[in-house]
Order: C-alpha cells, then sequence, then structure tokens
C-alpha cells in the first residue's frame, strides 16, 4: 500500500504552524496521529528538522529553549576553537542556571536536527561543556543507549531502567552507584515512540514540603541500594547512602524504590525495618501526589538536561513498533564547578 503524508495547515493552530500526520499500522489497522507541529516560518530549503519543532500541549513547553545559531555550531559542527567553546559555555551556563537550578531542573534544547551520530557528537559535547562524563558502568561507557532490550528491573542482575520499556519507578540516575551522584543527566532523542515514552519530573523542593520531618530524618538515614551486579569483583552487592544527602551544598536525592528493595533482600543485609518502609511508602504517595510535576514527551532531536541532584523523573510505559524502536542517547555529569553556582 501507498501512503502518502501530507503537510496541512489546520486551523486549531494558527496559520503560522503547520501539522505533520504520521501513519500508524497496527495489523490491520490504520490510523494518523499528529507528529510534528512545524513553524512554517522555518519552512522552506532547509526542511525543518523534527527538533526545530514544539509540541504545541505538552509540559516541557515552559522550559523549551531553541539554541543560538553558536551553541547548535559547537554542539554539532566538525571543527571547533576554544573561542567558540567559551561562548557556547556562557550561553549553557546561563540556561542551566536558569533551568536547572533556579527552575524546574529541566531543560529542553531544540533547535538541533536528529540522528544518532549527531546526537551522539551533542551529549558528549554539551557534556563537556557542563563538566565531565562519568561511566555509567564498571565498562566505563560514557554514551548509553537507553531502549527497550526486553528486560524488567523485577528481575536480578545486571538489568537497569535503562534496559526496559516499563514506565513508573520514578527515580534518579544513578541510584546503583556509590555517592557522588552524577549532577546532571542528558537526553538526546533519536526516535521517540508513538504510544508512551512521555517523562514525568518531579522536584525534591516540592516532595520535602509533603513530607513529615520524621520521614524526611529516616530517609536522611542509610538504606542499602542494590548494585545491579556492577560491583567490582569480591565488593558487596549493594551501596549504603541515604536518600535525602547534600551534594555540592545543595539538597540532594538519590531514589530507585525496587533497587532499595533488593538491596535489603540481599543474604546478610538487614530487612528494611517499618520505619524505614514507612518512609518510603510517603515519598512514593508524595511522588504520586505531587501537583507541580512536570510532564511531557521528547522530540526527536531534542537534547534535554535534568538536574539529577534535584529531581526523579520516570516515562509512562511504551511500545516499539517493529520497524522503528525508541532510541535516546544518554551521558551522566559531573560538574566541576558547585552546581549552586
Ligand atoms: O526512557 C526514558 O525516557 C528515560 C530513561 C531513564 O530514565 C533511564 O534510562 O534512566
Ligand atoms: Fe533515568
Amino acid at each position: 500500500m501507498r501512503i502518502r503524508l501530507r503537510r496541512i495547515t489546520h486551523p486549531c493552530f494558527s496559520a503560522s504552524r503547520h501539522i505533520i500526520f504520521r501513519a500508524i499500522f497496527r495489523g490491520d489497522l490504520f490510523r494518523l496521529e499528529t507528529f510534528q507541529v512545524l513553524p512554517s516560518a522555518i519552512e522552506g530549503e532547509d526542511a525543518p528538522s523534527a527538533s526545530q519543532v514544539n509540541s504545541p500541549t505538552d509540559g516541557f513547553d515552559p522550559v523549551r529553549v531553541s539554541v543560538s545559531e553558536k551553541l547548535r555550531n559547537y554542539l554539532t559542527a566538525d571543527d571547533v576553537t576554544s573561542a567558540d567553546r567559551t561562548a557556547a559555555r556562557a550561553e549553557l551556563d546561563e540556561l542551566a542556571r536558569t533551568h536547572l537550578y533556579a527552575g524546574a531542573g529541566v531543560l529542553v534544547l531544540t533547535g538541533l536536527r536528529p540522528g544518532q551520530a549527531r546526537g551522539e557528537r551533542a551529549v558528549v559535547r554539551v557534556t563537556r561543556l557542563l563538566g565531565e562524563p562519568m561511566p555509567q558502568n564498571r565498562e566505563g561507557t560514557l554514551v548509553r543507549e537507553v531502549r527497550d532490550r526486553g528486560a524488567s528491573i523485577s528481575q536480578r542482575g545486571r538489568v537497569r531502567y535503562s534496559d526496559t520499556r516499563f514506565g513508573g519507578d520514578l527515580h534518579t540516575d544513578g541510584a546503583e552507584a556509590p555517592l557522588p551522584a552524577p549532577d546532571v543527566f542528558t537526553l538526546f532523542c533519536v526516535r521517540q515512540s508513538v504510544d508512551g515514552g512521555a517523562l514525568r519530573c518531579v522536584h525534591v523542593r516540592d516532595l520535602e514540603r509533603l513530607l513529615s520531618d520524621d520521614v524526611l530524618a529516616t530517609l536522611r538515614e542509610p538504606f542499602h541500594f542494590d548494585r545491579r551486579g556492577d560491583q567490582r569483583d569480591g565488593a558487596g552487592p549493594t551501596t549504603v547512602k541515604p536518600v535525602l544527602f547534600t551534594q555540592h551544598d545543595r539538597p540532594s536525592i538519590t531514589y530507585l524504590r525496587s533497587y532499595i528493595e533488593q538491596g535489603h533482600d540481599h543474604p546478610g543485609v538487614p530487612d528494611l525495618t517499618e520505619r524505614q518502609l514507612k518512609a518510603l511508602d510517603a515519598l512514593d504517595a508524595a511522588v504520586d501526589a505531587c501537583a507541580e510535576a512536570v510532564v511531557g514527551k521528547l522530540n526527536e532531536g531534542e537534547l534535554a538536561l535534568f538536574d539529577n541532584l534535584s529531581v526523579l523523573h520516570g516515562r509512562t510505559e511504551f511500545q516499539d513498533a517493529p520497524d522503528y524502536t525508541r532510541l535516546l542517547l544518554r551521558t551522566w555529569v559531573r560538574r566541576d564547578l558547585p552546581a549552586a553556582s
């Protein structure tokens, strides 16, 4: 069957926007979905990439920033000079200050072109502008492909959230690793799923307001987090750290509930106490109830940065199509300056 995708104008949006629909096949069923909404001003010769496009109804809109030409060149060009770097860094530092530290803890850069190789270059460059890339496992992976590898984190062993398609389990990255936690993590969206795959982000300051002093005090005491089998030979299967802690003088959180439960399940590790269980339940209830959560779905070509000390995040479950699989590229950043500065 031959399908023609056409760009059309829709009266629901301003005349200066166009919508591209995507054809979805499920067995014998066929439907059209809104895929991208394009500002018509960027049409023409240099056809717009998905990255130049914002979804009109998405909670990420307030934190979407179109990069300047200078920053875009720095993140994408083959050759860059130290002058380019200085200018790019100044722009990114300012964006980070506004959105990561004074704002919601999330920043979505738009205006880059999609593609895996371009995405890899962009996340590495953005990471090195902010600080240093941190290895994400004992093999030293610096750019991690986040995609459905057919696994679930309820499985024992090395499976991580980034290997699965399941939703929920709001967490911080590096919950399985000893402190210091990655200060920031980045995600570049190479391919997005049609169904699911939206992110929900909850800021620790909004959670702390919902929690009692007793719960906060319990969360500041040590828990055993499962290491997901990433420990060096001979080391124990857990890392011990509090859920709420301080890093770079900032109130910080490290969390993934099932890693804590699996951590306390290892032989020789004490069971979670009633008090600890109550505190984790209260934290989960606060995460579910948090009215200030930011919910959005990355478009292909968008590069998102998250304040990983402050923000819990989790996605909605997604399902890959046989010929179109969701792929994000992720880095972890250790900031070389105190993050609060
Ligand atoms: O798939 C996503 O949108 C986020 C993945 C994630 O949070 C992770 O890999 O740690
Ligand atoms: Fe994550």
